[in-house]
């Protein structure tokens, strides 16, 4: 397991972190290079109304379905233990991406089936490329990429899916980073998202990953919106056997932030993970939640919180874009983690989304198994995602 960073690169891996997030920032204030406050202002507003609208037309079916359904702290998914090789977890991660790289490999065999690389074909890949998620964009940028040197050359279906998840890996690799980029004791995650992405059940994974590595872990139940969303928290320290902090539905979340931080510096935690809200029906209110929590815990530790994950659903598909542009509106969110890769063919948003932010991808969700959740690996991800085997190194 490749949770904590090699300690020879620490350094390096801090300070590349800590210019990536200044450039992250200047590409904030400046996106295009004369972009007035007033006209990013205008245009956060934009993209929060079109996630209200997306909101109120995608989420908030599942999140009422998920209000009324009896607590889902009653049914955690099942420990699964499972052989711990890198075959093994390569083959779990093609079969998890089955269903996007049956998309892709059967939609590239179709247009190459003996045939010249023309402009049709290219269009033709263009579009899959499109269909299978990986947005405009990257579309026309792996497109391209494809058609030098091979422009009017007869190819095979096995040769585009090569040359694609090699472009794939180029796109991918710059963002494979771990999630531990800076030695803190206690190291403070802070998991924000919609809800429904999956924070609660990525912090409880986690949360038995480290412990099972000797680490110590306490868990902040900082969703107090819903007194399932704490409970459900509450039975994974149970599995865990790790403290968790939490207080009565409706508390605030940042007094609840502080008390924990209070004690994991106290007993001496590694980790201290913290669950928040999802809510977007109130984004004034997430926000301000949110910006709180982060203003409380640097109050106490001004290096805190050290990573704060965005958990993104990876069935949404390009609504990963919207989700991601609100809440780097919302909070300086220093990585990503996407989940439900394995029941969808959308998992090309990951590459347009490493494409195009550029923000950290850390962990990968394929299942509900405990170990259904792995750091990142882009090589691996790029040959899955077309359907190949791991290369063989
Ligand atoms: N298939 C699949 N389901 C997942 C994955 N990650 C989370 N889930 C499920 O998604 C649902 C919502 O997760 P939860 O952690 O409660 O979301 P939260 O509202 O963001 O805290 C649960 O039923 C999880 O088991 C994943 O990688 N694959
Ligand atoms: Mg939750």
């Amino acid at each position: 397991m490749i949770w904590f960073f090699n300690k020879k690169k620490k350094e390096e891996q801090a300070t590349e972190a800590a210019s990536e997030q200044v450039a992250d920032n200047a590409a904030d204030v400046t996106p295009a290079g004369e972009v007035t406050p007033d006209e990013l202002q205008g245009a956060a507003e934009e993209v929060a109304a079109e996630i209200t609208e997306e909101a109120t037309e995608e989420n908030i079916a599942a999140e009422a379905s998920q209000v009324d359904a009896p607590a889902p702290a009653q049914t955690p998914a099942p420990l699964m233990e499972k052989p711990d090789t890198k075959q093994g977890w390569f083959a779990r991660l093609k079969s998890g991406l089955s269903l996007s790289s049956g998309k892709l490999a059967g939609g590239i065999a179709d247009i190459f089936t003996k045939r010249k690389l023309d402009q049709n074909a290219l269009d033709e890949l263009e579009e899959l490329l499109i269909t299978a998620d990986l947005g405009p964009a990257t579309a026309a940028k792996l497109t391209a990429a494809i058609a030098k040197n091979r422009f009017d050359k007869e190819v095979t279906g096995e040769e585009i899916r090569t040359a694609l998840a090699d472009e794939i890996e180029k796109i991918l690799t710059p963002v494979e980073k771990p999630l531990f980029t800076i030695d803190a004791k206690p190291f403070v995650i802070l998991m924000v998202g919609v809800n429904g992405t999956g924070k609660t059940t990525t912090i409880g994974k986690l949360g038995q990953q480290f412990t099972r590595e000797g680490k110590k872990v306490m868990l902040a139940a900082g969703d107090t919106f819903r007194a399932a969303a704490v409970a459900q928290l509450k039975v994974w320290g149970e599995r865990i056997g790790c403290p968790v902090m939490a207080k009565d539905e409706g508390a605030d979340a940042a007094a609840l932030a502080y008390e924990a931080l209070d004690r994991a510096e106290a007993e001496g935690a590694d980790i201290l993970m913290m669950d928040t809200a999802g809510r977007l029906q109130n984004k004034a209110n997430l926000m301000e939640e949110l910006s709180k929590i982060v203003r409380v815990i640097r109050k106490k530790n001004a290096a805190a919180p050290h990573a704060i994950v965005l958990v993104l659903d990876a069935t949404v598909g390009q609504n990963a874009h919207s989700q991601l542009e609100l809440f780097k509106e919302m909070v300086a969110i220093t990585g990503l983690i996407v989940t439900k890769l394995d029941g969808t063919a959308k998992g090309g948003v990951l590459v347009s989304l490493a494409e195009r932010f550029q923000m950290p991808v850390h962990a990968i969700g394929i299942g509900e198994g405990i170990d259904d959740l792995r750091p990142f690996a882009a090589a691996d991800y790029a040959r899955a995602i077309v359907g190949l085997d791991a290369a063989s190194d």
